[in-house]
């Protein structure tokens, strides 16, 4: 293989990251535990949490304990060849420098920064790939957006070409200009979205990023690479390039009552099945509202690392 594939086919082990809102929040709203996939907390079935009220929790978010240069080291170290992360996930918050709308990071957060630009300079200098998640139909809490709220901010009806171009396709050209070369764009839960808006992103994500690998997720079967079911392993051997997404313990964010964390051996054998079978692992960890990532996580990606490591590519 050679090209955009070449990472992807012959990397076969990287790391997903989930980091948003929801991480700050970490499983509790209002003193409460809800169980299930943390960053899903606000949606109408858990939490069930108000459009402004779930907002205001960026004026809390202040992940000052967010390394960079120690995550991409800690995806090295595991053997992971590549980082994907939340730029944006259902909730709306971008988790970068966003000039298009104001629900981000640093103009909502008291932290200020943008932690992409630096977590993408950590992975260049560690010789890691990089790319983006972005939700591109659900968000929660823009005017327009899938399952988000069906008026603007003056009680002004929005529709999802409202949510489109004022918001998505922006920030989608955002992460695609300011963070340099990147390997990947993972859009998720394309829905009902209709088709020439999925047609628009892809057109404009080819043109800025030509390298970049796209995951069937996209929708309408636009992806370079198949994104198979989440936290599994297939039990089949799958034609072309296609890759599986697990996590560390149960949820996809951090949650302050998951510690089924996986071992190194279950990891391990989680990887090879998934290599076995001509895939890619991408493999999930959730830092918490400090951008922390549970040690025990860490511990144990470190450990199979060291297996892997005795066991060098030729
Ligand atoms: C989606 C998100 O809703 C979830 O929060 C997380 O980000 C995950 C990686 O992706 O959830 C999905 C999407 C697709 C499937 C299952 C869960 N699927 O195809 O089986």
């Amino acid at each position: 293989k050679s090209g955009k594939a070449k990472l992807f086919d012959e990397s076969n082990f990287g790391m997903f990251i989930h980091w948003g809102l929801y991480s700050h929040l970490g499983g509790v709203w209002n003193g409460k535990t809800y169980y299930g996939i943390g960053e899903w907390i606000k949606s109408k079935n858990v939490a069930s949490i108000p459009d402004d009220e779930y907002m205001a929790v960026a004026k809390e978010f202040n992940p000052t304990k967010f390394d960079p240069k120690a995550i991409a080291k800690l995806a090295k170290d595991a053997g992971m060849k590549y980082i994907v992360i939340t730029s944006k996930h259902h909730e709306g918050f971008a988790m970068f420098d966003s000039k298009v709308n104001d629900f981000n990071i640093v103009k909502a957060s008291p932290y200020g920064r943008d932690p992409m630009k630096e977590l993408s300079a950590a992975c260049r200098e560690i010789g890691l790939g990089f790319g983006f998640y972005y939700s591109h139909n659900q968000d929660w809490t823009a005017p327009g957006g899938h399952k988000g709220p069906k008026v603007d901010e003056n009680g002004k009806p929005a529709t999802f070409k409202d949510y489109f171009y004022n918001k998505c396709k922006p920030q989608v050209k955002e992460i695609c200009t300011n963070y340099g070369e990147i390997d990947f764009v993972w859009f998720d839960t394309p829905g009902k979205m209709p088709k020439e808006y999925v047609l628009e992103l892809e057109k404009m994500v080819r043109k800025l990023q030509p390298n970049a690998m796209l995951g069937s997720r996209i929708g309408y079967g636009l992806g370079d690479y198949a994104s198979e079911g989440d936290m599994e392993v297939p039990n089949r051997n799958i034609e072309g390039l296609w890759e599986t997404c697990d996590t560390n313990n149960d949820s996809w964010s951090y949650a302050w009552y998951d510690n089924n964390f996986k071992s190194p051996k279950l990891i391990l054998e989680r990887l090879i099945a998934t290599i076995g079978r001509g895939g890619t692992y991408l493999f999930n960890v959730g830092p918490d509202g400090t951008g922390t990532i549970p040690e025990i996580g860490q511990k144990f990606l470190r450990e199979a690392g060291k297996w892997i490591k005795k066991h060098p590519q030729v």
